[in-house]
């Protein structure tokens, strides 16, 4: 499909509902009125994993071991089935699995223990369809059996049917796993250990209660890394949790529907190419959140008859379908971070996409006030700069952070380069000032928002990057 290009067909409604009738058409930002129906279809503790296929699983975890300074945490190796390297950075766990070189015989096969959800034939179709690419992003849920048949019985697609595993080394208890279809490749993992399930006799998460922390730090069959490293001079310090993992599909209407009938995750919000500004290509997004709102699902789709063509198409193309975009990083100090990551830049650690132009900052402090003065609605006593410091506005300039805000907080967030060969997959870092919850000073999901106010001049920067004419 060139850009110019139309989608086949419209929808015709203007409401965004899950319900199997109700239009999937966006009703883009201004229109779109947030709710928490708390419509999960089964308990969600949080985002336990995100699982990459790679061609090769020590190459792939040292460029992210290195670059954001996560730790090695355990290990899965068989030569009959997969090379697997657990990472992590305070809740963010990323694993890396590798097909082995060689087909084992049946037998071997069948003896040997295998990653959770692991087909060698499928994982060397992914990896040569995709690359290193994101396959399973996994939820951490009460109870695996009972969410796998929610998700079924509400029209998701199989991918693998329940199954418990013992974990490695004594008293470590048994998890039990299954995976339905999310879009293209990737699949969502559903993991349950039974001493959780246990520990809180609740079928859902209806209290309100959002757990971060996660009990499944060893994934069936692996071990963990012997010894935990000493942390380096210079190191990165850990990071909160995976804010959002965004994923591109060619055409939204196909695909958020079926994934809010199933997990009952609602849209949470809403973007569509007008709200983007004066750019030369476009997309249409819609996030889905948990009850909690900690785990969010942003999804793209491109918009067509620009000067250039969509991001979101480059995207899709040089993935070889649909497949996760971008995983944004939760820190507790944005300008640390940064500050660390841009100094292993050049050494084989993430680049950065380029800087904003010079006059972004110039008018900032002003534009964040007027943000926080209309979400005040008058009330007055609103903050200089709309909640920043001076010098922390100096800060985000000196390291080329953007600065947005909405009626609930600021977003610090900046953009990595693609991580790998393909234009394709990329990190974002973020921050969210001024939302810690009152209780127990965690960080609310998507409070101070996705960046609207700097979709125009990021995309411009995507844009130039990838240089794609339409
Ligand atoms: O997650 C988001 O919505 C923001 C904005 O290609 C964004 O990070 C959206 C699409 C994109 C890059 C950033
Ligand atoms: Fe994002």
């Amino acid at each position: 499909v060139r850009a110019g290009d139309a989608p086949s067909t419209m929808p015709a409604a203007a409401t965004a509902t899950a319900d199997a009738d109700g239009s999937a058409e966006l009703v883009g930002f201004e229109r779109f009125v947030r709710t928490n129906p708390r419509s999960d279809r089964f308990g969600v503790r949080g985002l336990d994993h995100l699982e990459f296929y790679c061609p090769d699983a020590t190459t792939a975890s040292s460029r992210f071991m290195f670059g954001l300074d996560m730790a090695p945490i355990a290990r899965f190796e068989s030569d009959a089935h997969a090379h697997s390297v657990v990472l992590q950075s305070g809740a963010v766990r990323f694993v890396f699995t590798a097909p082995s070189a060689h087909e084992p015989d049946e037998r071997t096969a069948a003896r040997a223990r295998a990653p959770p959800g692991f087909a060698r034939a499928d994982a060397l179709r992914f990896v040569g369809a995709h690359g290193t690419a994101v396959r399973a992003i996994g939820l951490e849920v009460d109870n695996c059996a009972r969410a796998y048949a929610a998700c079924v019985a509400h029209g998701g697609r199989p991918a693998r049917a329940p199954a418990r595993m013992a974990r490695t080394g004594n008293g470590m208890g048994e998890v039990e796993y299954a995976e339905v279809e999310l879009y293209g490749d990737v699949v969502l993992r559903l993991l349950s250990s039974a001493e959780r399930a246990a520990e809180r006799d609740m079928p859902h998460d209806d209290d309100g209660m959002c757990d971060e922390a996660h009990a499944l730090r060893l994934l069936p069959g692996y071990c963990a890394t012997a010894a935990a490293p000493e942390r380096a001079v210079g190191s990165i310090a850990p990071l909160l949790r995976v804010d959002h993992v965004v994923g591109n599909v060619p055409a939204l209407r196909d695909v958020w529907p079926y994934i809010a009938r199933m997990t009952g995750f609602h849209p949470f919000a809403e973007f569509v190419a007008e709200d983007v500004g004066t750019v030369d290509s476009g997309l249409n997004s819609i996030v889905l959140a948990s009850n909690c709102e900690t785990v969010l699902l942003p999804l793209n789709e491109p918009t067509y008859g620009t000067r250039r063509k969509s991001q979101i198409q480059t995207y899709l193309e040089q993935h070889g379908g649909p497949g996760v975009q971008h995983i944004a990083l939760l820190t507790p100090d944005i300008f640390a971070t940064v500050r660390a990551m841009r100094a292993r830049a050049a050494r084989g650690g993430f680049d950065f996409m380029a800087r904003p132009p010079a006059d972004y900052y110039g008018g900032l402090g002003a534009r964040l006030e007027r943000l926080a003065t209309e979400a005040a609605s008058g009330a007055g006593g609103v903050a200089a700069n709309g909640g920043l410091s001076a010098a922390q506005l100096a800060e985000a300039e000196e390291l080329g952070v953007l600065v947005d805000r909405d009626e609930q907080g600021v977003l610090l967030q900046i953009f990595t380069a693609p991580v790998s060969d393909r234009k394709t997959l990329f990190l974002e870092v973020i921050q969210r000032v001024g939302c810690e919850a009152e209780d127990d000073g965690r960080v609310r999901g998507g409070c101070g928002g996705f960046g609207k106010g700097n979709f125009a001049v990021l995309f411009k920067t995507v844009e130039d990057f990838l240089g794609d004419e339409a």
